[in-house]
């Protein structure tokens, strides 16, 4: 973290530290009191555990981790404190962040602490703060951000459109039939205040992928829709990166009418709009005070509230079993069967022909691109309002079901 203070702080004022609303965080001092003070300082009593010894095969850390590991599974802000030593503790700490989906921060305090013990990467730490010396651990402020996924400062009312798949005629006609009216600057909105949340697959297979992108990210823009990305979405961005993707799955299409946009300066912009755009986005939606959950492939409960690689993967291309079916899709592990949780999921990625709300959860995927429908489900009013497909766009092998 960089020394030198933002232009507007003053010049003695330690830089701000912010940390996820859900993390574990790790902070380290030579010797363990001054990290213990800092936690005291900065966080509530009951989210502090301080680890007294530096081995990871004690009886100390053994306790240590079972309380850090029922607060994270809980789903709880979590802060240890640690000595200066002891690589392997800073090791198994970023390990049981991670297996409970959870980020792991380390906060190094003093000069003493190499950087070496808490390095950065997927497997590892997600950030390492310091702050050097004594009068910055005093006058430090801790920010604690909310997680990309936590809007449930949003209400709705919504309506939650599945998978899009460049069906951009049978889109407007959804709209309209929602009652959305064009705004006059190449977006739609809605007279009484609905919003659009996209369940994500907006591109690929379908002929109007650009227009369709173009509408979602000005709908984003002016405030009338939100987005969570679909594993074609994410696969379409990789490829516009330059990133080598298997070309399959209809993304070819899409390769294809970005590169019949009429001038160079159209590609570089839908090309560069787009990327930002699902690099920006969150990996799932938490709405409505935590009432709704908008996830491309769905989310079992115990994820919903985290982000990790686990959890990206999830929502992306759901569980599978590993195999395949008789027409060659994969075999999906269904996790709505035994869904419980509090809060509604509507999800999207694997198109039926019929839609209906089961155990709190709806996939509204009706597989608009195949010759379907494309769907959206009213939120709160739980209604699903759907239009026909003007065609079948891309054949799906046995088709619907
Ligand atoms: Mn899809």
């Amino acid at each position: 973290m960089s020394e030198r203070p933002r232009p507007d702080q003053a010049p003695d004022q330690a830089p701000d530290v912010v940390i996820p609303a859900l993390a574990l965080v790790v902070i380290a001092s030579r010797p363990a009191e001054a990290a213990q003070a800092f936690a005291a300082r900065h966080f509530r009593p009951e989210e502090v555990v301080s680890i007294e010894s530096e081995r990871v095969a004690s009886e100390a850390f053994a306790a240590a981790r079972l309380n850090i590991a029922q607060r994270l599974s809980d789903g709880l802000l979590t802060v240890a404190t640690i000595g200066g030593e002891g690589a392997d503790l800073s090791a198994a700490l970023a390990r049981l962040a991670h297996h409970h989906d959870v980020a792991p921060v380390a906060l190094t305090l003093g000069r003493a602490i190499a950087a070496a013990r808490f390095p950065l990467g997927p497997r590892s730490y997600e950030a390492a703060h310091a702050l050097l010396t004594p009068h910055e651990w005093l006058t430090a402020r801790i920010i604690r951000q909310p997680l990309a996924c936590d809007l449930r400062g949003e209400s709705g009312p919504f309506d939650i459109i599945g998978d899009v798949h460049g069906c951009y005629s049978e889109l407007r006609d959804l709209l309209t039939l929602l009652g959305y009216v064009d705004d006059g600057a190449g977006g739609m909105r809605h007279p009484t205040g609905r919003r659009a949340v996209f369940v994500g697959d907006l591109v690929d297979r379908g002929p109007g992928v650009t227009q369709v992108a173009r509408q979602v990210m000005d709908m984003v823009a002016a405030g009338q829709a939100f987005c969570a990305p679909g594993n074609h979405d994410i696969k379409l961005m990789r490829a516009l990166e330059g990133r080598h993707v298997t070309i399959a799955h209809g993304l070819q299409e899409s390769l294809d009418q970005i590169a019949a946009l009429p001038s160079e300066a159209e590609r570089e912009r839908f090309t560069r709009d787009f990327v930002a755009f699902i690099r920006r986005i969150p990996p799932y939606l938490m709405l409505d005070g935590g009432a709704l959950v908008v996830a491309h492939a769905g989310l079992p409960e115990r994820y919903q509230g985290r982000i990790s690689e686990r959890v990206r993967v999830l929502v992306f291309y759901g569980e599978t079993t590993g195999g395949e079916d008789q027409y060659g899709h994969p075999e999906r592990i269904d996790w709505a069967a035994d869904y419980h949780g509090a809060a509604a999921v509507v999800y999207g990625h694997t198109p039926h022909r019929e839609t209906h709300w089961r155990n709190n959860t709806i996939n509204v995927d009706t597989g608009c691109v195949h010759g379907g429908r494309l769907t959206a489900v009213r939120w709160p009013e739980r209604a699903v309002v759907s239009v026909p497909a003007h065609r079948e766009y891309a054949h799906r092998a046995g088709g619907l079901h």
